[in-house]
């Protein structure tokens, strides 16, 4: 995964024999091709994609091999609480090797957003967007010398780290492990590639509408009415979200929330999926956003009958 599986298949074809000066002209075409594909984020400044290149990450088992996977609520710049939550997770698996997965909303409201990123890429961590995420990825497709202030830790951010957010999938399905990661949520019944993009980065709650004269099963952000999207989650697979701080953690059946606020003083929290299946919080360091003050704003803003807050 993380070199182009193209080039590992042509490895693979490379072990078996025949004609290795064929290998070599298909391995330079690949190369080609690839650096067709990787054109456009690698060099973002000039055209910022709107969606990442992999919307739906399925990882093999071959990219989980023995490894313990641990799933982490929601960051929002609390680098220091990552690091004594990933210094846990190491501790509880002792010498295990760990894929560190994310629910998204890595960035914003918190103190040390550009620093998480560059972490957890170096963590060889996986992601998926979160609307917080989204929403940065929407002003770095605008001009990016004109950022709005509350992104001016954006200046901080290398190429790659910029490159690896505009890589994040929405979803991470291990089939193996009979796992999937959203932010927000997933509409029970529709195929993954029929989701809208709404839904899985904002959805908390899901309102049942008449079949014939509404639309079904609707996503909502908000939780006054209808109920938590998760209670309705069937499975098969078991899904691990974020987003809903104010619900918290979560257990359904099915689907396991992990949002537990850190951010907004409260406590971070991961789980192992595989092995030990342990969960593990911790308390935040501090109250990095007050939500006192969000809530004032959230009035204000429903005042004057805007209800495109998150
Ligand atoms: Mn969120």
């Amino acid at each position: 995964m993380d070199a182009p599986r193209m080039f590992t298949m042509l490895e693979r074809g490379h072990r078996t024999g025949g004609d290795p000066r064929s290998h070599t002209l298909m391995a330079a075409v690949g190369a080609f091709l690839w650096s067709l594909v990787c054109r456009n984020y690698t060099n973002a400044t000039e055209e910022t994609p709107r969606f990442p290149p992999v919307r739906h990450l399925v990882l093999e088992p071959e990219d989980i091999r023995e490894k313990a996977v641990f799933v982490i609520g929601d960051i929002h710049g609390c680098l220091d609480e990552l690091l004594e939550l990933v210094e846990k997770a190491r501790r509880t698996e002792q010498g295990r090797e760990i894929l560190f997965l994310f629910v998204g909303d890595l960035i914003n409201k918190g103190p040390k957003n550009a620093e998480v990123v560059k972490y957890i890429r170096e963590l060889k961590g996986l992601s998926v967007r979160g609307n917080n995420d989204e929403s940065l990825i929407d002003e770095l497709r605008g001009d990016r010398s004109n950022l709005s202030s509350k992104y001016g830790w954006v200046a901080e951010m290398a190429d790659e780290d910029i490159d690896y957010l505009l890589k994040m999938p929405y979803t991470i399905s291990i089939p193996s492990i009979n796992s999937m990661i959203v932010h927000a949520g997933i509409i029970p019944g529709r195929p993954l590639h029929a989701q809208s993009i709404t839904d899985m980065v904002h959805m908390r709650n899901i309102i049942e509408e008449d079949y014939f004269h509404g639309s079904g099963l609707r996503g909502d952000r908000h939780v006054t009415e209808g109920v938590a999207w998760a209670s309705l989650w069937p499975g098969p697979e078991h899904i691990y979200f974020g987003h809903d701080a104010r619900r918290g953690l979560q257990f359904h059946p099915k689907a396991t929330g992990l949002d537990t606020g850190c951010v907004y003083g409260k406590e971070l929290t991961g789980v192992f999926i595989n092995y030990s299946k342990k969960l593990i919080s911790l308390k935040a360091h501090k109250v990095h956003k007050d939500t006192t003050l969000k809530k004032i704003k959230n009035n204000v803003k429903r005042n004057k009958g805007n209800q495109n807050n998150v």
